[in-house]
Protein backbone atom coordinates (compact mmCIF):
# COMPACT_ATOMS: atom_id res chain seq x y z
CA UNK A 1 0.00 0.00 0.00
CA UNK A 2 3.17 2.28 0.80
CA UNK A 3 4.21 1.51 -2.76
CA UNK A 4 0.78 2.49 -4.48
CA UNK A 5 0.95 5.73 -2.46
CA UNK A 6 4.99 6.09 -2.98
CA UNK A 7 4.51 6.20 -6.89
CA UNK A 8 1.81 9.08 -6.22
CA UNK A 9 4.01 10.90 -5.04
CA UNK A 10 3.29 10.98 -1.41
CA UNK A 11 5.65 10.76 1.40
CA UNK A 12 5.42 8.04 4.30
CA UNK A 13 4.79 9.85 7.65
CA UNK A 14 5.08 8.32 11.17
CA UNK A 15 4.08 9.39 14.27
CA UNK A 16 4.04 8.70 17.88
CA UNK A 17 1.97 6.05 19.47
CA UNK A 18 1.00 7.51 22.30
CA UNK A 19 -0.66 11.17 21.94
CA UNK A 20 -1.99 14.06 23.42
CA UNK A 21 -5.55 14.13 23.43
CA UNK A 22 -5.69 17.01 21.99
CA UNK A 23 -4.09 15.52 18.50
CA UNK A 24 -6.62 12.27 18.50
CA UNK A 25 -9.40 13.94 19.29
CA UNK A 26 -10.12 17.64 19.70
CA UNK A 27 -8.05 18.76 16.85
CA UNK A 28 -10.23 16.46 14.43
CA UNK A 29 -13.11 18.23 15.44
CA UNK A 30 -14.54 15.11 17.93
CA UNK A 31 -16.33 17.08 20.67
CA UNK A 32 -15.73 16.10 24.51
CA UNK A 33 -18.93 13.87 24.44
CA UNK A 34 -18.18 11.74 21.62
CA UNK A 35 -18.62 7.70 21.86
CA UNK A 36 -15.15 6.91 21.25
CA UNK A 37 -13.76 9.27 24.20
CA UNK A 38 -15.27 6.90 26.68
CA UNK A 39 -12.85 4.97 28.33
CA UNK A 40 -14.43 1.80 27.51
CA UNK A 41 -13.38 2.83 23.54
CA UNK A 42 -10.10 4.68 24.36
CA UNK A 43 -6.43 3.51 25.98
CA UNK A 44 -6.30 6.17 28.51
CA UNK A 45 -2.66 6.78 30.23
CA UNK A 46 -3.84 9.67 32.25
CA UNK A 47 -6.71 12.67 31.66
CA UNK A 48 -4.43 14.01 28.75
CA UNK A 49 -2.42 11.32 27.65
CA UNK A 50 -3.64 8.18 25.58
CA UNK A 51 -2.69 5.41 23.12
CA UNK A 52 -4.01 6.95 19.27
CA UNK A 53 -7.27 5.38 18.42
CA UNK A 54 -6.63 6.12 14.61
CA UNK A 55 -3.00 7.93 13.00
CA UNK A 56 -4.97 11.32 12.07
CA UNK A 57 -2.67 12.83 14.86
CA UNK A 58 0.39 12.56 12.50
CA UNK A 59 -1.88 14.47 10.18
CA UNK A 60 -2.58 16.90 12.23
CA UNK A 61 1.07 17.17 13.13
CA UNK A 62 1.89 17.69 9.61
CA UNK A 63 -0.71 20.38 9.22
CA UNK A 64 0.77 22.49 12.22
CA UNK A 65 4.19 22.84 10.13
CA UNK A 66 2.31 24.82 8.26
CA UNK A 67 4.56 23.69 5.00
CA UNK A 68 1.89 23.63 2.01
CA UNK A 69 0.62 21.61 -0.22
CA UNK A 70 0.77 18.29 1.96
CA UNK A 71 0.63 14.59 -0.02
CA UNK A 72 1.11 11.96 2.95
CA UNK A 73 0.43 8.98 4.29
CA UNK A 74 0.17 7.55 7.91
CA UNK A 75 0.82 4.24 7.98
CA UNK A 76 0.85 2.28 11.91
CA UNK A 77 -0.17 0.53 15.14
CA UNK A 78 -3.63 1.99 16.80
CA UNK A 79 -4.99 1.23 19.76
CA UNK A 80 -9.08 0.61 21.03
CA UNK A 81 -10.39 -0.62 23.85
CA UNK A 82 -12.20 -3.78 21.93
CA UNK A 83 -12.17 -7.33 23.11
CA UNK A 84 -10.45 -9.86 21.23
CA UNK A 85 -12.23 -12.23 18.61
CA UNK A 86 -11.88 -13.10 15.23
CA UNK A 87 -12.37 -9.86 13.94
CA UNK A 88 -11.13 -7.57 16.49
CA UNK A 89 -7.96 -7.20 18.57
CA UNK A 90 -7.16 -3.78 21.10
CA UNK A 91 -4.29 -3.14 18.66
CA UNK A 92 -4.64 -3.49 15.15
CA UNK A 93 -3.14 -0.77 12.23
CA UNK A 94 -4.25 1.87 9.86
CA UNK A 95 -2.91 3.87 6.80
CA UNK A 96 -4.26 7.39 6.53
CA UNK A 97 -4.41 9.20 3.83
CA UNK A 98 -4.37 13.28 3.51
CA UNK A 99 -3.83 15.58 0.60
CA UNK A 100 -4.06 19.78 0.94
CA UNK A 101 -3.86 21.86 -1.56
CA UNK A 102 -5.31 24.94 -3.84
CA UNK A 103 -8.33 23.97 -5.66
CA UNK A 104 -8.76 19.88 -4.30
CA UNK A 105 -12.05 18.41 -4.85
CA UNK A 106 -13.84 15.50 -4.13
CA UNK A 107 -13.11 14.18 -7.63
CA UNK A 108 -9.39 14.20 -6.78
CA UNK A 109 -10.65 11.90 -3.67
CA UNK A 110 -12.51 9.30 -5.97
CA UNK A 111 -9.85 9.37 -8.70
CA UNK A 112 -7.10 8.48 -6.04
CA UNK A 113 -8.93 5.87 -4.29
CA UNK A 114 -10.44 4.28 -7.68
CA UNK A 115 -6.60 3.98 -9.01
CA UNK A 116 -5.59 2.61 -5.15
CA UNK A 117 -8.29 -0.29 -5.27
CA UNK A 118 -7.30 -0.74 -9.32
CA UNK A 119 -3.19 -1.31 -8.07
CA UNK A 120 -4.61 -3.21 -4.71
CA UNK A 121 -7.11 -5.76 -5.88
CA UNK A 122 -7.14 -5.30 -10.12
CA UNK A 123 -7.52 -3.72 -13.39
CA UNK A 124 -11.26 -4.51 -13.35
CA UNK A 125 -12.14 -3.17 -9.66
CA UNK A 126 -15.28 -0.86 -9.95
CA UNK A 127 -15.28 1.32 -6.87
CA UNK A 128 -18.61 3.10 -5.37
CA UNK A 129 -19.11 5.91 -2.75
CA UNK A 130 -21.65 5.64 0.06
CA UNK A 131 -22.44 8.61 1.95
CA UNK A 132 -21.34 8.40 5.69
CA UNK A 133 -20.67 10.66 9.06
CA UNK A 134 -17.13 11.34 10.52
CA UNK A 135 -16.55 14.44 12.46
CA UNK A 136 -13.37 15.95 10.34
CA UNK A 137 -14.66 15.29 7.15
CA UNK A 138 -17.38 16.99 5.20
CA UNK A 139 -18.78 15.52 3.04
CA UNK A 140 -17.80 12.03 4.30
CA UNK A 141 -18.16 8.80 2.83
CA UNK A 142 -17.41 5.09 2.86
CA UNK A 143 -15.90 3.05 -0.31
CA UNK A 144 -16.49 0.15 -1.32
CA UNK A 145 -14.75 -2.27 -4.07
CA UNK A 146 -16.35 -4.43 -6.46
CA UNK A 147 -15.48 -7.81 -5.02
CA UNK A 148 -12.29 -9.36 -6.15
CA UNK A 149 -13.51 -13.22 -5.51
CA UNK A 150 -16.36 -12.90 -7.30
CA UNK A 151 -15.99 -10.20 -9.75
CA UNK A 152 -19.24 -8.70 -8.01
CA UNK A 153 -21.73 -11.39 -9.07
CA UNK A 154 -22.23 -11.98 -5.08
CA UNK A 155 -20.58 -14.71 -3.15
CA UNK A 156 -19.77 -15.42 1.01
CA UNK A 157 -17.09 -13.34 0.58
CA UNK A 158 -19.25 -9.95 -0.50
CA UNK A 159 -22.22 -11.73 1.56
CA UNK A 160 -23.81 -11.70 -1.72
CA UNK A 161 -23.59 -8.10 -2.28
CA UNK A 162 -20.85 -8.18 -4.89
CA UNK A 163 -19.39 -5.33 -2.98
CA UNK A 164 -17.06 -5.13 -0.23
CA UNK A 165 -16.47 -2.14 2.41
CA UNK A 166 -12.93 -0.78 2.82
CA UNK A 167 -12.46 2.59 3.34
CA UNK A 168 -13.51 5.79 5.38
CA UNK A 169 -12.42 9.11 3.76
CA UNK A 170 -14.10 12.69 2.90
CA UNK A 171 -13.38 16.25 2.42
CA UNK A 172 -11.43 17.44 5.25
CA UNK A 173 -14.00 19.71 7.22
CA UNK A 174 -13.24 23.93 7.38
CA UNK A 175 -13.30 23.40 11.05
CA UNK A 176 -9.99 21.02 10.89
CA UNK A 177 -8.27 22.98 8.52
CA UNK A 178 -8.44 26.01 10.93
CA UNK A 179 -7.66 24.94 14.25
CA UNK A 180 -4.23 23.83 12.70
CA UNK A 181 -3.94 27.65 10.80
CA UNK A 182 -4.80 26.45 7.26
CA UNK A 183 -7.20 28.93 5.83
CA UNK A 184 -10.35 27.00 3.98
CA UNK A 185 -10.82 29.84 1.89
CA UNK A 186 -7.89 29.09 -0.10
CA UNK A 187 -7.33 25.50 0.61
CA UNK A 188 -8.93 22.70 0.40
CA UNK A 189 -8.27 18.92 0.70
CA UNK A 190 -9.67 15.11 1.56
CA UNK A 191 -8.64 12.29 3.50
CA UNK A 192 -9.08 8.95 4.02
CA UNK A 193 -8.42 5.74 6.66
CA UNK A 194 -8.04 1.99 6.07
CA UNK A 195 -7.62 -0.73 8.11
CA UNK A 196 -5.16 -2.83 7.70
CA UNK A 197 -5.84 -6.26 9.19
CA UNK A 198 -9.44 -6.27 7.95
CA UNK A 199 -7.73 -6.02 4.30
CA UNK A 200 -5.29 -8.42 5.05
CA UNK A 201 -8.44 -10.84 5.99
CA UNK A 202 -10.13 -10.45 3.36
CA UNK A 203 -7.66 -10.31 0.68
CA UNK A 204 -6.01 -13.84 1.93
CA UNK A 205 -9.00 -15.83 2.73
CA UNK A 206 -7.93 -15.42 6.55
CA UNK A 207 -10.40 -16.38 8.99
CA UNK A 208 -9.45 -15.04 12.37
CA UNK A 209 -7.26 -12.07 13.07
CA UNK A 210 -5.42 -13.79 15.88
CA UNK A 211 -4.08 -16.03 13.20
CA UNK A 212 -1.99 -12.26 12.77
CA UNK A 213 -0.33 -12.05 15.99
CA UNK A 214 0.19 -16.00 16.93
CA UNK A 215 3.66 -15.41 15.17
CA UNK A 216 3.18 -19.45 14.23
CA UNK A 217 5.57 -20.22 11.74
CA UNK A 218 3.40 -22.90 9.94
CA UNK A 219 0.73 -20.10 9.54
CA UNK A 220 3.66 -17.40 8.26
CA UNK A 221 5.03 -19.56 5.82
CA UNK A 222 2.30 -19.72 3.69
CA UNK A 223 2.28 -15.99 2.95
C1 LIG B 1 -10.84 8.25 8.05
C2 LIG B 1 -11.93 8.62 7.29
C3 LIG B 1 -12.02 9.94 6.81
C4 LIG B 1 -8.87 11.43 8.19
C5 LIG B 1 -9.03 12.79 8.38
C6 LIG B 1 -7.78 13.28 8.68
C7 LIG B 1 -7.39 14.67 8.97
F1 LIG B 1 -6.35 14.71 9.77
F2 LIG B 1 -7.08 15.29 7.88
F3 LIG B 1 -8.39 15.32 9.52
N1 LIG B 1 -6.93 12.25 8.66
N2 LIG B 1 -7.61 11.10 8.36
C8 LIG B 1 -9.92 10.45 7.85
C9 LIG B 1 -11.00 10.85 7.09
C10 LIG B 1 -9.84 9.15 8.32
O1 LIG B 1 -10.69 6.99 8.56
C11 LIG B 1 -11.71 6.04 8.41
Amino acid sequence: MENIFIGLGYEVVEGPEVEKDYYNFEALNIPADHPAKDEQDTFYVNGDILLRTQTSGTQVHEMEKGKLPIRMIAPGRVFRSDEVDATHSPSFHQIEGLVIDKHITFADLKGTLAVFAKELFGEDTKVKFRPHHFPFTEPSAEMDVSCFKCGGKGCRFCKGSGWIEILGCGMVHPHVLEMSNIDPEVYSGFAFGVGLERITLLKYEIDDMRLLYENDERFLKQF
